[in-house]
């Protein structure tokens, strides 16, 4: 047997060759049809991610959809709030989460959600989101974390692993990439959580439980960005990818929530891929302070009395 040649290409033999003209999905009232097909890359972790999410506030979660607002940056990943039919907002390049706290300040009744890429929300969008976590304004935030920055051609960003190949990282990267889901714990978030895209129902699951958390809620989605991260570093397509995740992937238990979210690093060898990816609900607390609005009405209620 002739061993098979490691190659860059893409293997299209997945690809829909001939769509049906009269396009259906199972969430097709939550989808704006008009702006189907999407700019995504077939196979691409976004695209599960979305449905993750139409998922989580159709199956696991009661908050109406009319109280449900969907903010987005800018990137591959930014685009989901414009594929979404809910009220939502395409805010700019690392934007997202000052837009939503206006949101949650203005109207405490509506659950923003943001849905941004790691470039987004890890690069220009850092401070906000790490002001956001301290002050635990009750929004839930999802970062696609796809090592990349997927929408303009595939530039480093705070999570490509060491040694990794990309447009900016010829040589390989030297700088040690971020761990998100520890960044927004240390920040304050009360609520984290981190699943691959091939861990489909259990992220739906995690989507809907950060929502109906309140208080700051992040959850991290490892994704394949196949083309702009994985053709470069040989990790084969997309479905090549969601096996690496699933194989790598070290899923936490219930019991280790509020544990050991200070062992979830990501590790990576160049060559072969990742090699273990702590997936789980890191971190759920009950007993934090309240969230932001409730405690601005508080404060004007004492300045009141
Ligand atoms: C102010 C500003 N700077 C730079 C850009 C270029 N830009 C567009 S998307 C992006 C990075 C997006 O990366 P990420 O959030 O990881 O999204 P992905 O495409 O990987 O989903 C950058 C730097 C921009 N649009 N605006
Ligand atoms: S470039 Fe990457 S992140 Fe963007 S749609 Fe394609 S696979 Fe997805
Ligand atoms: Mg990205």
């Amino acid at each position: 047997m002739t061993a098979k040649k490691k190659t860059n290409e893409i293997d299209t033999s997945t690809m829909v060759k001939n769509p049906p003209k009269k396009f259906h999905h199972p969430y097709d009232e939550l989808l704006r049809k008009y702006a189907i097909p999407t700019i995504y890359c077939p196979g691409c972790g976004i695209g599960t991610t979305i449905q993750a999410f139409l998922e989580a506030i159709t199956k696991y979660t009661d908050i109406p959809h009319e109280n449900i607002v969907v903010i987005s940056g800018i990137g591959c990943t930014g685009r989901a709030s414009g594929y979404i039919n809910l009220d939502g907002f395409h805010a700019i390049h690392g934007r997202a989460i000052p837009f939503a706290s206006g949101v949650e300040i203005a109207r405490p009744d509506i659950k923003p959600v943001i849905i941004s890429g790691d470039g987004d929300l890890f690069s220009i969008g850092m401070g906000h989101l790490a002001h956001a976590a301290r002050r635990n304004i009750d929004m839930t935030v999802i970062v696609i974390n796809n090592s990349i920055y997927g929408l303009t051609g595939g530039q480093d960003a705070p999570t490509t692993p060491v040694g990794a190949l990309t447009k900016t990282t010829p040589y390989g990267k030297i700088s040690y990439p971020f761990n998100l889901s520890q960044i927004a714990i240390a920040n304050g978030a009360t609520f984290c959580a981190r699943y691959t895209v091939y861990e489909f129902t259990p992220l739906a699951k995690a989507i809907a439980r950060g929502m109906n958390h309140q208080g700051f809620s992040f959850i991290e989605v490892i994704s394949n960005c196949h083309v702009n991260f994985g053709r470069r570093n040989n990790l084969g397509d997309a479905i090549a990818m969601r096996k690496q995740f699933k194989k790598a992937r070290v899923r936490m238990t219930e019991k280790d929530i509020n544990k050991d979210w200070h062992k979830t690093d990501i590790e990576f060898k160049v060559g072969v891929g990742f090699t273990k990816i702590p997936t789980g609900i890191f971190l759920e607390e009950k007993e934090r302070p309240i969230e932001f609005s409730e405690r601005i009405v508080n404060a004007y209620e004492i300045k009141k009395s």
